[in-house]
């Protein structure tokens, strides 16, 4: 048999098409667990759209490499066990450092009573009537005793929600966690290039539809005072509670912010657009290498974060949209604020060489 067999075949082989081979993009071999394929590729990142800001402009053409990206943002379950292995304390669980914070103010600022001082974050209080939007105080409260297990302050937690978005989670908790599990924070560009799940200058995630309470965890009702909850939820949702997209990535459009790697700065765009030239393409930008934030104006650093939370409305931030920026000092955690990790195949080896758990932590980023 095999005397003829082998020209046989060899002869079916010669006039058949030969089938393509995998495009240079290909998803490797089973994802890490929870994570999933970004194929990378080259998009338009920015916005122009009616509800887009100035810092979303200009937009231009951008080309990341592939990587995987956490199905859905870090859950509480997740960063338990992490802290477990660890014993890794977040910043909101430390006693305030009154000479950062002095970096952060306006110079001359005295210093807040000791009270002020212990450990807390900033918790979103629903005012009973309405107010400016102006003057984000009259929504956030510091609390005394609020983290990560006790977003609501001192006298909550997070039994029942094993599977909720991690909060009040600061940037330099974020990277913390990301070195342990061997992963990274997304750049503002892989976050974004993956957000729009294989859309190409779409306004939202799934397309250009607008907004509605099926799509994603926002605010319903007049911010902040009213809350209708049309989409069931009136803080952070289970991660999966709605649909994910062209990527099967879930809650890229509201829920909790995302932190990113990133520095912000608002001209970051127009900057880089400078360095290629009009109509060049922008390669696996890390952002700029010193920030310039408006909103906090004292703060040395600030950090990029992505995606829009609860919080997000029409009226006040359609953050929601996978072009919108926006930015906190990296010390800072908030109720809405959480994180998901990235891996690039590099990352992987080293990964399969250390097996999770084995990484230090520090207690800061670099
Ligand atoms: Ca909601």
């Amino acid at each position: 048999m095999l005397h003829w067999t082998i020209p046989y075949l060899s002869l079916l082989c010669a006039v058949l098409p030969v089938p393509p081979g995998p495009p240079a993009t290909a998803p490797l071999p089973t994802p890490p667990a929870g994570m999933v394929w970004i194929p990378g590729g080259e998009f338009v990142m920015g916005g122009t759209d009616p509800l887009a800001r100035p810092d979303e402009q200009p937009k231009h053409r951008v080309r990341v490499d592939g990587f995987w990206m956490d199905a859905t943002e870090v859950t509480n379950t997740q960063f338990r066990t992490f802290v477990e292995a660890t014993g890794y304390k977040t910043i909101a669980e430390r006693p305030v450092d009154w000479n950062e914070l002095k970096k952060q103010v306006p110079e001359g600022t005295p210093r807040p009573p000791d009270a002020m001082l212990q450990p807390g974050s900033l918790v979103f209080t629903q005012p009973a009537q309405p107010v400016g939007t102006e003057d984000f105080s009259a929504w956030w409260t510091w609390t005394n005793g609020a983290n990560w297990a006790h977003p609501g302050g001192p006298d909550t937690s997070i039994d029942g929600k094993d599977d909720h978005p991690v909060v009040h989670i600061a940037f330099d908790d974020a990277v913390a966690y990301c070195r342990w599990a061997g992963k990274r924070l997304p750049t503002e560009a892989e976050w974004e290039f993956a957000a729009r799940g294989g859309l190409q200058e779409k306004i939202n995630i799934w397309g250009d539809e607008p907004i509605d309470s099926k799509r994603c965890n926002t605010w319903q009702g007049q911010f902040p005072f009213q809350n209708t909850m049309a989409d069931g939820f009136a803080r952070a949702a289970p991660v999966k509670s709605f649909p994910p997209n062209g990527y099967g990535l879930s809650d890229m459009a509201g829920n909790v912010w995302e932190w990113c790697m990133d520095l912000y700065r608002p001209e970051a765009y127009a900057e880089q657009v400078r360095e290629v030239g009009a109509g060049g393409v922008v390669v696996n930008p890390t952002g700029p290498t010193k920030s310039v934030d408006p909103r906090n104006p004292d703060a040395p650093v600030s950090r990029v974060h992505r995606g829009g939370s609860y919080l997000c409305n029409d009226s006040y931030c359609a953050s929601y949209r996978p072009s919108a920026r926006m930015a906190t000092p990296p010390d800072t955690a908030l109720q809405h604020l959480g994180f998901r990790c990235v891996m690039t195949p590099a990352m992987r080896k080293v990964r399969e060489s250390k097996p999770i758990g084995t990484v230090t932590t520090p207690p800061t980023s670099e």
